[in-house]
């Protein structure tokens, strides 16, 4: 059997992605359709060895669409996946609107790809910083248990789309040309928040914006996704899950130094470094005496996960800190949604069940 694919949000830097990954997956499709706002109607963009023309998503796109990949954003899929689903399709969503949804499986394949099969026609692609996280973090929390994560994180201006992108290079550029950069800061930290700050030669402690106790809403995502993915339909104890979340002025991969609580106070680094050299599509980069560790240039492109800097807490016995490495318009977010969507065709799961909620 062939599927018929619509890529919504097809024109933004991720949606081109979906559309790239897609061509190289198992998945097989047949026809695939562009979509995006009013705006991009007619514009092209690039497919397999062609081009797709964009045409305007509205509810009544989908009717003949066995599966939706969606990255639009909230509002937009808030709007459209139920018609998507009342149309037949499947809607693998990379937005933050259906995440914490009871009736909706967040899902990182490698980790938890049996939550898909309660799916009822939306399935949630994870915050990228979170994604990153669970696929480093799983088999340890399998092996020994978890007790405690703390995670600072280095995100990249990608991370902001690609408006941020060009943001930083702008400043960049009147920096180095001595140049006031100030003024060139429009979007980041937050497009709609009251102040705007550069990120050239820059840091900034705020990704999305602020919520209770003074954390972020990123922070709260990376908190709440990591519990409902890991302790999914697993017996296992609460996770203390925290951490920071800091813009740094890189472009494509997110970094995040990650500090480990185990449930078991003999667990080695070696041992975490072995379980972590066979997992699924994670790369084990860690090697002090050769300088090898993960960085976000040799992330950009790939699709697996690189962790590396494993070593002991110098106080805290079975307490470990990681450097955890990965491209967040692939793995974070574009590779992820696609490989959802090989699993709903491997499990044979294209499907919506008739007592969905959303139909
Ligand atoms: P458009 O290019 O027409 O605005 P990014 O996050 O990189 O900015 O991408 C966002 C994606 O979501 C783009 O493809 C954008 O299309 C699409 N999008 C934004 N708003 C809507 C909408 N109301 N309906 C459909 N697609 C939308
Ligand atoms: C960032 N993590 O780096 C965000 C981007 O919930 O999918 C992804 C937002 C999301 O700014």
């Amino acid at each position: 059997q062939a599927y018929n694919v619509a890529v919504l949000g097809a024109t933004g830097a991720v949606g081109r992605r979906i559309l790239d990954q897609l061509a190289k997956s198992t998945i097989p499709f047949d026809q695939v359709k562009a979509l995006a706002s009013a705006r991009s109607a007619g514009q092209t963009v690039p497919f397999k060895d062609g081009e797709l023309t964009v045409e305007e998503a509205t509810e009544d796109s989908f009717a003949g669409v066995d599966i939706v990949l969606a990255s639009a954003g909230g509002s937009t899929s808030k709007a459209l996946a139920p018609a998507a689903v009342k149309a037949g399709a499947v809607v693998v969503d990379n937005s933050s609107y259906w995440r914490m949804n009871d009736n909706v499986p967040l899902v990182v394949p490698e980790v938890n790809s049996a939550a898909l099969k309660d799916h009822q026609g939306i399935i949630a692609n994870p915050n990228c910083s979170t994604i990153q996280l669970v696929v480093a973090l799983n088999l340890v929390f399998e092996k020994f248990g978890l007790k405690q994560v703390i995670i600072s994180t280095y995100q990249a201006a990608s991370g902001a789309g690609k408006a941020a992108m060009d943001e930083v290079l702008a400043e960049a550029q009147a920096r180095l040309l001595g140049e006031d950069m100030a003024d060139l800061a429009h979007v980041l930290p937050v497009k709609g928040d009251k102040k705007h700050y550069p990120l050239a030669f820059n840091l900034l402690p705020q990704i999305d914006v602020f919520e209770e106790e003074g954390y972020t809403h990123e922070e709260y995502k990376m908190i709440h996704e990591t519990k409902k993915i890991i302790l999914g339909d697993k017996n296992a104890k609460d996770i203390k899950v925290t951490g920071t979340a800091v813009r740094v002025p890189v472009m494509i991969g997110h970094g995040e130094s990650v500090y480990i609580e185990t449930g078991d106070e003999n667990a080695t680094a070696d041992q975490i470094r072995a379980i972590l050299a066979d997992a699924d599509q994670v790369v084990l980069q860690d090697d002090p005496a050769t300088q090898t560790y993960p960085q976000p240039i040799l992330a950009e492109g790939r699709r697996e996960t690189f962790v590396g800097r494993i070593r002991p807490d110098l106080e805290n016995p079975g307490a470990f800190h990681l450097w955890v490495v990965s491209d967040n318009l692939l793995k974070g977010a574009a590779w992820n949604t696609v490989e959802i969507a090989e699993r709903l065709v491997d499990m044979d799961l294209v499907r919506v069940p008739d007592q969905s909620t959303f139909a």
